[in-house]
């Protein structure tokens, strides 16, 4: 399937608003591919698809995880928006015929990052992050800068905030952290100090 193929069909599947979103973090991960020597081609179609998922009903992003033995986590279960990045990953594979383990994995991850990740799963992770529509941290252009430098820092910084943002709202008892974004920052956070 060709990826304008693959764009039509997202588009049937996405709302505007999303739609502008997946074309900020196309622009900013090919831009980042450049820079990092990623092939742009293969960043291009993960950011793409990376939210495919996104609009998929609680239950049916639960079946779809357990149709193809992917575990759905506590955390998950409790946190149902989490699993668009695993349900993302299926339907790229199922739908929109990407087989490239690599692209499947940087959807899987794009929301809490991993432990020791790819450069392509990096870029996925921060633009996802950075994106030129994001306007939710008074701290993104900052983090921008630093994403052209240092894309490991650049992930560290973006897994501080998150992790302080959740935990704000955890003492609201509205979003726990995934075990994955704890095990992210604890990898990442060594680059802080780059
Ligand atoms: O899908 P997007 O909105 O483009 O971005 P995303 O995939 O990074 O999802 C962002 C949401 O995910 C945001 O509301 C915060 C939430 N999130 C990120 N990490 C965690 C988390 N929510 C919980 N409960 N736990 C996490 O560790
Ligand atoms: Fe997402
Ligand atoms: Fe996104």
């Amino acid at each position: 399937m060709k990826d304008k193929k693959r764009f039509e069909i997202l588009c049937k599947n996405l709302k505007p608003k999303r739609i502008t979103h997946t074309e900020g973090v196309m622009e900013y991960a090919v831009m980042l591919s450049k820079i990092y020597g990623v092939d742009e081609k293969r960043a291009r179609r993960a950011a793409m698809l990376h939210d495919c998922a996104k609009y998929v009903s609680t239950e049916d992003k639960i079946k779809l995880c357990n149709d193809h033995n992917i575990e759905v986590t506590n955390i998950e279960r409790n946190n149902p928006e989490l699993l668009h990045a695993k349900a993302g990953a299926i339907l790229a594979k199922e739908i929109y015929e990407v087989d490239d383990e690599e692209i499947l994995s940087a959807i899987t991850y794009h929301t809490t990052g991993k432990p020791d990740m790819t450069m392509l799963e990096k870029i996925i992770f921060v633009s996802d992050y950075l994106e030129k529509g994001r306007t939710h941290s008074p701290r993104l252009d900052e983090y921008r800068e630093v994403s052209k430098v240092n894309l490991d820092k650049c992930v560290a910084l973006i897994l501080e905030e998150t992790c302080i943002y959740l935990k704000e709202r955890e003492n609201n008892q509205l979003k726990a952290i995934d075990p994955m974004t704890k095990m992210s920052y604890e990898y990442y956070k060594i680059h802080l100090n780059d």
